[in-house]
């Protein structure tokens, strides 16, 4: 039967009532999701972390050198929340975020090439240089932006959620042609999107109708300089967010990637074959400040540092290097990796960035006669311009 009707949803399953519950507790023996993933999958995560670390540094880099214009913002810190949601996802579950988003670009998928020579303004970028550092898109991967403006992506990740889910129960078959199937969306917002109206609407929605989207708050506890506490109420247990609407809720701590994907994988899997939404704190932080021009005066160096002291990158590098962890046991004794294979990762990694540095640096800027009136929305010079309504641009053979 269609649950595309509006219901009357109450229950939470699944919802753990303990606002201390933070995921990182390991009962006994019992293995974790993570545990189960292959060596393989774990060695890939702590590289796609170290490829954003490093495109990001390099990123700041090129700001500083003006090689790449208007707002930039970060993800130093927050990579492993990118990887480890992006790592629970079937590759065609479609994904939202704001304004931070190279890690999402990147963890997709996209090349450093297109995520680079979009910041720099040119042809090879992924939307063709139009779009900026705030603007990644890149369809093929299911990625449907990249967006400025504080909470607006959350409604477009819930009608994300509402076209798979109509496919499935109404149309019977996808829109681009394939088998319609059970898909979850991602709609990530910062913490400083909570209060936005449009975030509200679309929860009301969501639950309304058993939408399978999860909203994540990537919880940086700062939105611009204010403590999220000085800006949100209930900021101590955001799932009472969800709760007025129906909608499942979970706090997960971001920093190990093991632990958050041992929490998440299991609410996708639900959502997926609820077809239902879900809404979940995902603790995590910035180690720069918001943009590339923030002084920083709202918080302590010492803060910073403590959390430095937790890194994400860090962590998982040594549990891999690990010689006394269950996976080295398993492996009569010889840990997941070699220092020496660390360094030949970080080594790959640095040679791709510079590759999509020097690809950017090469790549021509767009032609405004081809590219001014492509691929946008809706020409808003239709009488002026001989292009018409809506111009299809060239493919990019990067996507
Ligand atoms: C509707 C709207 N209001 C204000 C702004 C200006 N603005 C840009 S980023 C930002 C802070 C958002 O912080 P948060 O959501 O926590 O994301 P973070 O930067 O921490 O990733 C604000 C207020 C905006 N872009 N859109
Ligand atoms: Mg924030």
């Amino acid at each position: 039967m269609s649950t595309l009707t509006a219901s009357n949803r109450s229950g939470t399953p699944g919802h753990d009532s303990n606002p201390q519950h933070n995921g990182s507790s390991r009962s006994g023996s019992s293995k974790r999701p993570a545990d189960l993933l292959p060596d393989a999958t774990l060695v890939k995560w702590l590289r796609d972390m170290y490829l954003i670390r490093e495109f990001e540094n390099r990123t700041a880099q090129a700001y500083q050198q003006a090689k790449i214009g208007g707002f930039c913002h970060l993800y130093i810190g927050q990579e492993a929340l990118a990887v480890g949601t992006i790592a629970a996802l079937e590759p065609d579950d479609p994904i939202v975020t704001a304004y931070r988003d190279h890690g999402h670009a990147l963890a997709r998928g996209m090349s450093a090439e297109a995520c680079m020579a979009e910041m720099f303004g040119k042809e090879g970028g992924c939307a063709k240089g139009k779009g900026g550092s705030m603007h990644m898109f890149d369809r093929p991967h299911w990625l449907f932006g990249g967006h400025g403006i504080v909470g607006a992506q959350t409604p477009l990740g819930t009608g994300l959620a509402f076209a798979a889910k109509y496919e499935l129960e109404v149309l019977g078959e996808a829109l681009d042609g394939g088998p319609a199937k059970k898909k979850v969306a991602l709609a990530y917002l910062g913490d400083g999107a909570l209060n936005q109206g449009a975030l509200h609407e679309a929860m009301n929605l969501a639950g309304l109708y058993s939408i399978p989207v999860i909203y994540i708050v990537e919880n940086n506890g700062y939105s611009m300089g204010t403590a999220i506490e000085r800006g949100t109420t209930m900021a101590h247990d955001l799932r009472k967010k969800a709760v007025a609407y129906g909608i499942r809720g979970e706090i997960i701590d971001g920093l190990d990637i093991q632990d958050l994907y041992s929490e998440f994988k299991p609410l996708v899997d639900w959502c997926r074959e609820e077809q239902a939404p879900a809404f979940v704190d995902l603790k995590t932080y910035r180690y720069l400040g918001h943009s590339m021009s923030d002084p920083q005066k709202y918080r302590t160096k010492e803060e910073v540092e403590q959390y430095k002291a937790k890194d994400s990158i860090d962590r998982l590098a040594s549990q891999l290097m690990d010689a006394q962890s269950d996976r080295a046991k398993a492996n009569g004794g010889r840990p997941v990796l070699s220092e020496q294979s660390f360094m030949e990762i970080q080594a790959e990694v640095r040679a791709a960035v510079a590759r999509g540095l020097e690809f950017a640096e090469n790549s021509p800027a767009p032609d405004p006669s081809k590219e001014l009136y492509s691929d946008v929305f809706l020409n808003p010079m239709k009488n002026l311009s001989p292009l018409g309504e809506y111009v299809h641009g060239a493919k990019n053979p990067l996507l």
